[in-house]
């Protein structure tokens, strides 16, 4: 059985250890110095030193089993660390063939090999199991099995590209290779990747018995094909042409190209999966090294250690306790507010969804429940879990139950007083240590928690819309707000699967603030005569998910109108007169798709069409303008880096770190540039200032460079150090 090791214990443990027993070898990881295991260069050297017994055929072992020791991981992949260390292709190259090495040696012993996953097998870790003869993986909420490599900038380096494919075939290899998505057991059972799935409890004793009667011959593993995809079908040339050219297009569109990974993926897979899997393996080296040391897979990476470390660090100068969440009251049960609710019900947190009218309150059930079923049918839930994760959300349209939360959120009207109000009324009912949290996105929280009789209780939880799939919660803190309350709505974010960012009240916050010039520079350039398309298409192929004219028509163009008034009020020396296209539109009744009137047209089920010319004549029919591409972007994207460089220098972000993950979780600011951080150093701050010199002499004070870019220009400074991801 596997024995939990104390923390002195672990300390002193090496990272792989063996216990050999009845012909049994039983493999346990549980690296000492890090949080999760990962193939890190000592890994490897540790493994190949276990193989070399294993291969010397020592105390006659028959079968072997791998296993965590380490809770919520398997194996979490290669370690990423040690991407930072790669002076150039020849040097990720050779960490892909050592892997790739080590792998198989694993997959060439004589005895069979069976990978007990519990936890998550990410990367390195799926393809360490896809070299085993065997696969069992837990059915725990932590175990999670895929290749999310392209996420990073990289191809899968240790096999992956290779073996996947000859396993599970061409469309569901390349399905999870192209999205990074990760599979609970169930699916990775139903996707051919595992071959059971047990109770963690169980694993090492199923494991040890399928183990040795694989030896015994009782058991026939299923074996991957040496070369092509296990469905004959794929293996047609015309269909296999019809998948990679489908798989091309669909990355296309999704990429506009500016991610080489998944375009080098597709070629890797295309041309090694008629050949021998060393010959695939050899074009999947090669890949690897060329990608890793590219910008695009420097900035991802910047991104997965800032988001994670943004996610573990409530950004206290002295560490505070959090409470414990297991129940959420949520005040207001519109499209937000049932979206909270369902994402909360989801992490297993109990919530108290109110509202004034019984009509409204059902309503927000009715949503938050679909939200929920609908997330459950993809996890192939059965019947009685979608009913317990449902029930976990009750409706109220008193404030029963409030007692009993430990964070209530108001997500009500955006009215001063009418917040005011329910703060009182949210105050009266819960109990002393609640946190009150509100998803305001545009009133300060200072002038909240005037009405509070705890002040020091109250922060802002800015969600972003939808909920459920908006990764980033903006949390909001007042000059007042206690320590512990802040750690509490971090770990309430974190728990509920977001990536939480902790800044100081300010119009705007930080990501409205560094939207909204942005926005507004759009509509300057449609009042200028630039075609809304062209401004769109400019901002999508610099890597935007969506182009700001969109987005206007998403977000709502009243709502828009609104935070753009704020800003501009707050920000009226260097902002100027702010463009007047959103106020023509909203009195023209356009209120963008939840009218299905907006820039742009939209049919009766709400499908986006193309640019509404009648939008024109609403703003004086300015003559036509072709603007090049490039010269959209600078301004649109540079006057959000500034803005965002202000925010560091105002003190409103706590770090270049926070500014980063905010962009690119909350607004989707191009990934595969880091943040606008990232950006500057990536371009670096002496370009960065003369380019914003140049727009300021061309278009005015909007543009004049923030004072920490000049001093970053000056002193020859990045925001992150060398070695800093
Ligand atoms: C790869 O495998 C390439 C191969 O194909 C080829 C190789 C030749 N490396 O997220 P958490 C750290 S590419 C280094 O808070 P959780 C993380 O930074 C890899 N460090 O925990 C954090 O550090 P800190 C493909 C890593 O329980 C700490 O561990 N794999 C790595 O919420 C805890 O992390 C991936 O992309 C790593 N691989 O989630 C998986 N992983 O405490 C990336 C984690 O200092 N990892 N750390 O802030 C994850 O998705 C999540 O961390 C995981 C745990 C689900 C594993």
């Amino acid at each position: 059985m596997a024995t939990i090791l104390d923390e002195e214990q672990a300390q002193a443990a090496p990272p792989v250890r063996m216990e050999i027993s009845d012909g049994l070898a039983v493999i346990r990881l549980n690296d000492p110095a890090r949080p999760v295991n990962v193939i890190s260069e000592g890994l490897l050297r540790e493994m190949g030193d276990l193989l070399d017994r294993l291969e010397n055929g020592e105390g006659g072992v028959r079968a072997a089993v791998i296993i965590s020791e380490k809770k919520g991981t398997w194996i979490a992949g290669a370690d990423i660390e040690e991407f930072k260390n790669f002076q150039g292709p020849a040097d990720a190259e050779a960490a892909s063939r050592a892997g790739q090495e080590l792998l198989n040696r694993i997959e060439r012993l004589r005895i069979p090999v069976v990978a007990a996953i519990d936890g998550a097998a990410l990367g390195g870790g799926l393809e360490t199991a896809l070299a085993c003869t065997y696969r069992i993986a837990t059915d725990s909420p932590k175990t999670k099995l895929g290749l999310p490599e392209v996420q990073l900038g990289i191809i899968p380096g240790a096999g992956g590209t290779a073996r996947l494919p000859r396993l599970i075939g061409l469309r569901g290899a390349l399905d999870l290779m192209l999205t990074g998505k990760q599979l609970d057991a169930r699916r990775a059972l139903k996707a051919g990747i595992v071959d059971e799935v047990v109770p963690a409890p169980i694993l090492l004793e199923v494991a040890g018995r399928q183990a040795m009667a694989l030896a015994a011959r009782k058991l026939q593993p299923r074996a991957a094909r040496p070369s092509g995809s296990p469905d004959r079908v794929e293996n047609l040339l015309p269909m296999k042409r019809l998948i990679f050219s489908k798989a091309r297009q669909g990355v296309m569109s999704k990429t506009h190209g500016l991610y080489p990974a998944p375009l080098r993926l597709l070629k890797v897979v295309e041309r090694g999966i008629d050949k021998s899997v060393d010959e695939a393996l050899d074009l999947e080296a090669k890949a690897f090294g060329e990608l890793a040391v590219t910008p695009e897979a420097r900035s991802l990476v910047h991104v997965f250690f800032t988001s994670t470390a943004a996610k573990n660090d409530p950004g206290l100068e002295t560490p505070a306790k959090a409470n414990p969440i297991d129940q959420v009251a949520i005040v207001g049960a519109g499209f937000m507010g049932a979206g909270i609710a369902a994402t909360s019900a989801e992490a297993g947190i109990r919530v108290r969804l109110k509202d004034v009218k019984p009509e409204a309150a059902a309503k927000g059930l009715r949503t938050a429940r679909e939200s929920l079923a609908k997330r459950a049918k993809r996890k192939k839930m059965k019947r009685f879990q979608v009913t317990a994760l449902t029930d976990r959300v009750q409706p109220t349209t008193e404030y029963t139950g409030f007692h009993a939360s430990d964070i209530v959120v108001e997500a009500v009207f955006e009215d001063l007083d009418l917040k005011h109000r329910v703060i009182k009324e949210i105050e009266d009912a819960a109990g002393e240590g609640v946190v009150l949290g509100s998803n305001t996105s545009t009133i300060p929280i200072t002038k909240l928690a005037e009405a509070s009789a705890r002040p020091d209780h109250v922060i802002g939880l800015h969600f972003f819309s939808p909920v459920e799939k908006m990764p980033l919660v903006e949390i909001i803190t007042h000059a007042g707000t206690a320590d512990w309350v802040t750690a509490t709505a971090h770990g309430y974010a974190k728990k509920i699967g977001k990536t939480p960012i902790v800044v100081h009240d300010a119009p705007g916050f930080y990501v409205n603030r560094i939207l909204s010039p942005y926005m507004a520079e759009a509509a300057l350039l449609l009042q200028e005569g630039v075609r809304m398309e062209d401004i769109d298409r400019a901002m999508t192929d610099w890597g935007f998910p969506v182009g700001p004219i969109t987005l206007y028509d998403e977000v709502g163009l009243d709502v828009a109108q609104k935070a753009g008034k704020i800003m501009a009020a707050a920000f009226s020396d260097r902002m100027g007169n702010p463009p007047t296209v959103v106020d023509r539109m909203v009195e023209d009744g356009r209120l963008g798709r939840k009218n299905g009137k907006g820039f742009y047209t939209f049919d009766g089920d709400g499908k986006k069409g193309g640019p509404d010319e009648a939008v024109y004549a609403l703003i004086g029919n300015p003559s036509k303008k072709e603007m090049p591409k490039a010269e959209i972007q600078e301004r649109l994207g540079l006057v959000m880096v500034n803005e965002a460089v202000r925010t560091l220098e105002e003190g409103v972000l706590r770090s270049a770190r926070d500014g980063d993950v905010g962009a690119v979780f909350g607004i989707g600011f191009p990934p595969f540039r880091g943040g606008p951080f990232w950006f500057v150093d990536t371009e670096g701050a002496q370009s960065v200032l003369e380019r914003l010199r140049a727009l300021e002499a061309r278009y005015g004070k909007r543009f004049a460079p923030a004072a920490r870019l000049e001093e970053m220009a000056r002193d020859k400074r990045r925001f992150f150090e060398d070695g800093d991801a």
